[in-house]
């Protein structure tokens, strides 16, 4: 088992952020409310989220959590919005204004050109359920990782990549189970509805996502990054598009044509691309 030595790369409050070797771990630290987040969680993981993606140093992100509670010794990996946090039009925060803000979190999980490795030690519910299905991969404890939705219980619900996306991920009469009735399944069910890469035995659980995560890195960025996009591209619409093409334009940009283009401009001249047309 590899014991990586992770580095402190920012101190926040309610998240804890470290770096290693080419990977980043954030992790939810609220364990006693079963890592819910507010408007400040969401906040710096927005933040740390946006620095591991700028970092050309990183090449895979662990969304992990701190634990267990103290007050009880349970794990969890999130349980959703706090409830507590809960105004009447979304999340409270200290400036009072009400948000939804979560979903900006998961969008640069999704766009982000890395992988994102979900690492669940305990409960994955509501909001917390929805951001392991957005990353790429999703790792779960063997004795402790419990998978359900409460979005229909308490009225906050995902009707995002929460639940489209997972009934992409488990069919769609799993994904309507999932949300409708919001029972509790554990890591071997989630494995196999295909919503869980591996099952991995509790005290191995960080070190083998770090070891997944060396794998990756192992691989070609590039390649990891147009497949992710790619894989996402027919679920995201003209933004999967965008995003896939923007990509599709860097990679131009490092062509002679794209050189002559831009020098014929700069110098006032005609472009003379090269004349050759690759089939
Ligand atoms: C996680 C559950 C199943 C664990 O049960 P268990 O082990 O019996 O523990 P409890 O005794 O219930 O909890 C221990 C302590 O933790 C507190 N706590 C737990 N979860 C939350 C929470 N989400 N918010 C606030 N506090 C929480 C308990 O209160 C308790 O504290 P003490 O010890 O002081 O009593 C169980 O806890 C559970 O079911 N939790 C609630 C899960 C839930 O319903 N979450 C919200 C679901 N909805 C979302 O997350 C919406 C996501 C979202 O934000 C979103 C998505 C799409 C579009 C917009 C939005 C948006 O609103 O932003």
């Amino acid at each position: 088992m590899i014991q990586p030595e992770w580095k402190v790369a920012k101190e926040y409050e309610d998240i804890t952020y470290k770096k290693c070797n080419g990977v980043a771990r954030i992790a939810f630290n609220r364990p006693n409310v079963r890592n819910a987040f507010r408007p400040k969680t969401t906040k710096e993981l927005y933040d740390a989220f946006y620095d591991a993606g700028e970092d050309t140093s990183i090449g895979v992100v662990l969304l992990s959590a701190e634990g267990p509670s103290t007050k009880d010794g349970v794990y969890s990996f999130c349980s959703g919005g706090d409830q507590k946090a809960r105004g009447h039009q979304g999340y409270v925060g200290d400036d009072g204004y009400h948000r939804l803000n979560i979903l900006e979190v998961q969008r640069l999980i999704r766009f982000m050109p890395k992988a994102v490795i979900a690492v669940v030690p305990g409960w994955a519910v509501g909001g917390g359920h929805s951001l392991h299905v957005v990353c790429d991969l999703t790792l779960a404890s063997k004795e402790n990782a419990i998978f359900k939705q409460t979005d229909a219980d308490v009225t906050s619900f995902d009707g995002g990549y929460g639940s489209a996306y997972l009934a992409k991920m488990v069919g769609q009469k799993k994904a309507r189970e999932i949300f409708f009735l919001g029972r509790n399944y554990s890591a071997q069910e989630a494995y196999e509805m295909g919503m869980v890469n591996a099952v991995i035995p509790h005290d191995e659980l960080e070190s083998t996502a770090y070891e997944w995560a060396q794998e990756i890195l192992e691989k070609s960025p590039t390649s990891i990054k147009m497949l992710k996009f790619a894989m996402n591209l027919t679920d995201d619409g003209m933004v999967g598009q965008q995003v896939f093409a923007g990509e599709a334009t860097r990679l131009a940009y490092m062509t002679d044509e794209a050189k002559e283009g831009r020098d014929a401009f700069l110098e006032k001249r005609k472009p003379n691309f090269p004349k050759k047309w690759i089939p």
